[in-house]
């Protein structure tokens, strides 16, 4: 038996992962010492992200998670997941991003959408595609706060769905995605280490921006104006190491990418 986690409880285990992001230092799944359910996990979440907003930074979109079949797989887990995207995680293609403020980040290829007009509810493919006024190809770098990069399904929730820092190419047309499948590959180097289509991303990246405004009202307010929604990605994601070139190719949206800079140091 657990009783309900107070508002004490939440804050004190946002406080824990923000910590963790902040110092780039691994902790222990918070399913080790607390039973959290799934509204508690996404509490967690929207306290921690609180924290940053606290601090200056400003909510500029949402990301799902576990869209693809190859996510679910390396990961272990199979439901639809979302995180929030704030100012700071966005990083300008071609940037540096700095391998120490990371604990064991990882990359995937996306597609992004940015939204015109709020988008909540239950929505359809129509509505969803009337909403959107700009699509861009993505990386996500994500960097479980979590040792081993292991974590349960409400552990991954609260820690804002791995998410840290993500890319977004030049934004064109949506009409360029369209009902179009992709083909989309994530880069080292110039080389591909991941390959996939746009279909991988629930059949349709659409699909995902559909459950995005519906996941993001039941556990806040929908999607607003102006946010981008990452819509997963289309690959497994691969591990980052100090002086590699990342890109990904999504087909005719185009590239884009960023270098990773620095040394590999040990953390304890
Ligand atoms: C969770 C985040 C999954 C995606 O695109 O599927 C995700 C993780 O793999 O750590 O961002
Ligand atoms: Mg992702």
């Amino acid at each position: 038996m657990h009783q309900a986690l107070n508002t004490a409880d939440i804050d004190t285990l946002a406080a824990r992962l923000d910590g963790a992001a902040r110092e780039a230092r691994a902790v222990a799944q918070l399913s080790a010492d607390t039973a959290l359910d799934l509204a508690a996990a996404y509490a967690v979440q929207a306290a921690s992200i609180g924290r940053r907003l606290a601090r200056g930074e400003r909510q500029v979109g949402v990301k799902m998670g576990f869209t693809s079949r190859a996510k679910m797989q390396q990961m272990g887990v199979s439901d639809l997941i979302w995180g929030r995207l704030t100012d700071a995680m966005h990083l300008d293609a071609g940037a540096e991003l700095p391998f120490a403020r990371f604990i064991h980040p990882r990359a995937e290829p996306e597609i992004a959408f940015r939204l015109a007009r709020p988008l909540a509810g239950n929505v359809s493919l129509a509505q969803a595609m009337a909403a959107v006024d700009a699509v861009a190809p993505a990386i996500e770098i994500i960097d479980s706060r979590y040792a081993n990069f292991r974590f349960s399904l409400t552990d991954v929730v609260a820690d804002n769905s791995s998410s840290s820092a993500f890319v977004t190419g030049t934004w064109v047309d949506p009409s360029l995605l369209g009902s179009n499948e992709l083909d989309m590959a994530l880069l080292v180097d110039g080389q591909v280490v991941e390959s996939g289509t746009s279909a991988a991303i629930l059949g349709n990246p659409w699909e995902s921006l559909i459950e995005a405004a519906r996941l993001a009202s039941v556990d806040g307010s929908g999607l607003a104006a102006g946010w981008i929604v990452l819509a997963g990605a289309a690959t497994a994601a691969h591990a980052l190491a100090p002086g590699m070139r990342v890109s990904t190719r999504a087909g005719v949206l185009g590239e884009t990418g960023f270098t990773v800079s620095g040394t590999r140091e040990t953390r304890a």
